[in-house]
């Protein structure tokens, strides 16, 4: 269980050693009109990439203990020791941008590493807990295991019941040849802050190493976020923004079925709470549109709808001021599973400050559905309205029931039995001596049983 004590010294730390970063904090998990943040990943630093310690060219690694004030923000060593690694020397997971990644054992031993608490996994939502890891190619027992620990701040376990820990066995890999693996397990949201926690259970001074943790909630929608669009069109260094005329499907799993809309980078608008790159404006031309998404689903079953939506404050002295429409159906019955209008409003908003909110709306399929439509329609006249990014729509669950699985690379985990590690270091005195002395004292065995049976023969 983790300890109320150090939970409040590591929010003091932050407030203290980062004020910044305890300000996006704060904004992060404060309240806004009924909404939250979603980022698409919750985990605060879980890249490891924000540091309180700069590297060299020497060393390549840095050590962080239990009893040393904390050079990781939004993480502390809880136990042992860990180490972080420079990724330029000890290659990183393919795929990531990440330049550092941890060895969870240091010479004090086993690490365990703590993050700060988690704002929030939505109650009833299913969430992939998910980071890679390795084998450390320097060397330790053939066997090295992680287990991977969730804890709300009440203290009350998240984590799925009999999860097993991590385990990885490559030995024969070097620095420049990692073999990572991708490992994940389910949860399902609670409602309140959580703790997640990594515990090296590997003895000695080389254990596991893990990089790029990440908690993501499991989204209906594919592209959500509209950061997958058709080539055509170009939105890398867009000084303003592309339009798109409907109707259109040039945005990946979405239909663009009337007007025309903007496709806006963050590199002029504010980003959303998720913090990508693309968002659109629902509006452009003089002409308000309506976009649409299909997504597979199950009938009878309870849905939350997630997006964040803003008015289009471009121009500070043309206020945007009217509505977006927001309707759920189901399909193929197009029965009507919800249909809402939000309130949008841009004064006192400026493309740096966008005033983004998280719209929350819940919806139940029929019987007979196992499709939904969301359609969104700009109510706004003239070229700026409603701004959409980070749509996503999550299944409210009572249990993880068939979602609690545990992946190690696609493949069920099993636990690991590292009860008697084998070490692959280069082999002691002790263990050469004990080489030499098995054979021996089989042979001297041997040698009495047949004198003895050759006595009783003769
Ligand atoms: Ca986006």
């Amino acid at each position: 269980m983790v300890n109320p004590w150090l939970l409040l010294h590591m929010c003091l730390h932050v407030c203290f050693e980062h004020p910044s970063l305890c300000i996006l904090l704060a904004l992060c998990t404060q309240k806004l009109d009924g909404a939250y943040c979603d980022p698409s990943n919750l985990v605060q630093n879980g890249d490891f990439q924000v540091q309180s310690f700069l590297f060299g060219s020497y060393p390549t690694m840095d050590v962080i203990s239990s009893g040393i004030r904390t050079l990781m923000p939004f993480w502390v060593a809880a136990a042992g020791g860990f180490q972080v690694l420079d990724a330029t020397v000890f290659v990183p997971p393919p795929g990531l941008n990440a330049s550092f990644l941890i060895h969870m054992n240091y010479r004090s031993g086993p690490g365990e590493l703590v993050s700060m608490p988690i704002y929030t996994l939505r109650e009833g939502a299913i969430y992939t807990v998910s980071f890679f890891i390795a084998d450390n190619p320097d060397g330790g027992p053939v066997a090295k295991a992680v287990r991977l620990g969730l804890q709300d701040i009440y203290g009350r376990n998240v984590a799925p019941p009999g999860l097993s820990p991590f385990m990885v066995s490559n030995s024969s890999t070097t620095r420049n040849s990692i073999l990572w693996q991708l490992v994940s397990c389910n949860v399902r949201g609670t409602g309140v802050p959580t703790i997640l926690s990594l515990s090296s259970l590997t003895p000695g001074s080389f254990g596991a190493l893990v990089a790029n943790l990440q908690v993501n909630l499991q989204s209906m929608i594919e592209n959500g976020s509209f950061e997958n669009v058709d080539p055509q069109i170009q939105i890398n260094n867009l000084t303003y923004f592309a339009e798109l005329t409907g109707p259109s499907s040039l945005i990946r799993h979405w239909v663009v079925e009337t007007g025309v809309i903007k496709i806006a980078t963050a590199a002029r608008y504010q980003a959303s709470t998720d913090n990508t790159a693309t968002l659109l404006d629902l509006n452009a031309e003089n002409s308000p549109a309506t976009i649409s998404n299909i997504f597979s689903a199950r009938s009878n079953t309870d849905y939350t709808l997630l997006f964040d939506t803003a008015a289009n404050p471009e121009r500070n002295f043309q206020l945007v001021i009217g509505q977006l429409v927001v309707t759920v159906q189901g399909l193929p019955s197009t029965n009507y599973l919800l249909s809402e209008t939000v309130n949008l409003d841009s004064t006192s908003f400026s493309i740096d400050s966008i005033g983004w909110v998280t719209m929350a709306m819940e919806f139940k399929t029929f019987k007979d559905d196992f499709q939904v439509k969301v359609t969104f329609r700009s109510k706004i006249a003239g070229s700026f309205g409603p701004l959409l990014d980070n749509v996503q729509v999550f299944e409210n669950t009572k249990s993880l029931k068939s979602t609690n699985e545990t992946k190690l690379d696609g493949i069920p985990n099993t636990p690991p039995t590292i009860t008697t590690p084998t070490y692959i270091s280069t082999p002691t005195t002790t263990s050469i001596a004990f080489k030499i002395a098995c054979p021996l004292s089989t042979y001297l065995v041997t040698l009495l049983l047949l004198t003895f049976t050759c006595y009783k023969v003769s």
